[in-house]
């Protein structure tokens, strides 16, 4: 094997070394043998220096007509288009998810591309009349300056184009850090833009760990906007960390999404779905489809088709077009989420398929799991009501719609949610009621599409959403503009109530 590429921070336009002087490996989840990378093991001194990059290029940047940032944006699209297959690779190779899925990955961070490339010819503000006379009045955005993006290893290239894009368009500049386990997907990524005209220092990337790159971002005094997405609990770290200085702050955090299945919904459909939902991408979605609240009068027969059918799916290398399932991204995720199938057994659910990590033959090499799938879940157990984030699904049992909504509200986050009735009435009930950010019908509980607002409520987000045209609020601050061309002093509320 040749030996592995070395990647440098990118700041201010020059790939540099960190002056940490020390690198780590980048390893291929699947198969350990295979090392995608050495990446930079940056510290806060790497930070300062691609903060003050960010903040000389902002100078520029922010005056640089909205259509023009946006056509840079385009052309950034079209470079994703043309190297969607080779992007999709590496990143397969650096995350683990499935060819398929890592296609669709890049395809979201074309459509954010082209999506905000057209939002340079919009960024529309109001103008509305004055109540004085010969009196203007409108409202413009205005950039804030450095963001900060923290981004995870999930969705390695979506997610930081959810976020760079976005920024760029309302004219502010970047320092990002990506998740430790694939920073490959953010490089390609940004050399789409750098590619398309970017000028150098608008978008800088600091590889690293969140102790010594991520904190030291977050903390430093010029970034006045974090964008972060991740656990509640490094959310919650954030939060803290920022809040003596008040900055911009936006969480994408946790999920425990359920998918509620009515006695009068279609089962094919549902089984389709909930195998897509709970085992796609490894289960290391946001979104992912964790909890199956399934109506008494039909739980038997769905749990009995599902584990047969989740018996056959193929896990192994997602290079492999047969394989359906990956691996999760790494041994201490592993650990993880075998914990949590320890705990389901201590607890008193019902294993019913999986269980255990999958090693056999070339699976040694890799971090896999199997598809576990628990029956007789309660709802106030364990893996119930906490994240996983691994091929873990559990099947609860209920008697009724306002139960299944219930349950399905009842733990700590609200990202996304979905029912599968024939019932229009049933349906619109839970559209009602599922308090999540996101919720489907007859549809699992992954798959939003970047122009809606993409966030969720309680413990999976602070407010905010990406996505749609609401992520420019993130990203901007509103100025109102009065233009007085009386020639006098007018006193609003005061000349005119007279
Ligand atoms: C995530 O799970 O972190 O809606 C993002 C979806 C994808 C994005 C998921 N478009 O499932």
């Amino acid at each position: 094997m040749s030996e592995p590429k070395v990647y440098k921070n990118l700041i201010g336009g020059e790939w540099v070394e960190s002056r940490s002087g020390q690198t780590y490996e980048n390893r291929n989840p699947a198969d350990t043998r295979d090392v995608i990378g050495i990446f930079q093991d940056s510290n806060a001194d790497d930070i300062n220096d691609a903060v003050e990059a960010a903040k000389e290029a902002y100078k520029h940047w922010r005056l640089m007509p909205a259509p023009k940032r946006g056509e840079i944006l385009f052309r950034a699209a079209q470079l994703l288009q043309e190297r969607k297959e080779q992007y999709a690779r590496d990143m397969t190779r650096e995350m683990g998810k499935v060819l398929r899925e890592t296609r669709g990955d890049v395809q979201e961070a074309i459509d954010m591309g082209f999506f905000m490339a057209g939002e340079g010819r919009r960024l529309f503000g109001q103008t509305t009349p004055s109540e004085m006379p010969n009196k203007f009045q409108m409202s413009i955005r205005q950039p804030l300056g450095v963001c900060g993006l923290i981004t995870p290893w999930n969705f390695p290239m979506a997610i930081p184009s959810w976020k760079i894009f976005p920024a760029l368009i309302v004219g502010n500049t970047v320092v990002i850090k990506p998740a430790e386990d694939t920073p490959l997907s953010t490089y390609n990524l940004v050399q789409c833009l750098m590619d398309a005209g970017l000028p150098p220092g608008v978008v800088n990337i600091v590889t690293g760990f969140g102790p010594t790159a991520g904190q030291p971002l977050v903390t430093h005094p010029d970034v006045p906007v974090i964008s972060f997405t991740g656990s509640t609990e490094t959310g919650k770290i954030i939060t803290k960390l920022t809040a003596e200085q008040m900055k911009h702050v936006s969480l994408e955090m946790g999920g425990k999404n359920p998918m509620i299945v009515m006695d009068d919904a279609d089962l094919d459909l549902v089984l389709e779905g909930v195998l897509w939902g709970a085992f796609g991408t490894t289960g290391q979605r946001c979104t992912a489809t964790s909890r199956l609240i399934v109506h008494k009068a039909v739980v038997g027969e769905l749990t009995e088709r599902l584990v047969e059918r989740a018996r056959t799916i193929r896990i192994g290398n997602g290079l492999d077009e047969q394989v359906e399932v990956g691996p999760v991204i790494n041994e201490q995720q592993l650990e993880t989420v075998t914990r949590y199938i320890g705990v389901g057994r201590d607890e008193g659910a019902r294993l019913l398929l999986g269980g255990s990590r999958a090693e056999d033959g070339d699976l040694r090499y890799g971090y896999f799991c199997q598809p576990t799938i628990f029956a007789d879940v309660d709802r106030t157990m364990t893996i119930a009501q906490e994240e996983i984030f691994g091929p873990v699904l559990s099947i609860i049992p209920v008697g009724s719609l306002e139960e299944a909504i219930d349950v399905a509200n009842d733990v700590k986050y609200g990202l996304s949610s979905s029912i599968y009735t024939r019932d229009v009435n049933k349906a619109f009930q839970a559209m009602r009621d599922l308090y999540t950010g996101i919720v489907y019908v007859n549809a699992p509980t992954i798959g939003a599409e970047i122009h809606l607002p993409f966030g969720g409520t309680k413990a999976t987000g602070n407010g905010h959403r990406e996505g749609g045209l609401q992520v420019l609020d993130f990203y901007s601050e509103w100025k109102s503009i009065y233009v007085d061309y009386s020639g006098r002093l007018q006193r609003a509320q005061i000349d005119n109530a007279e």
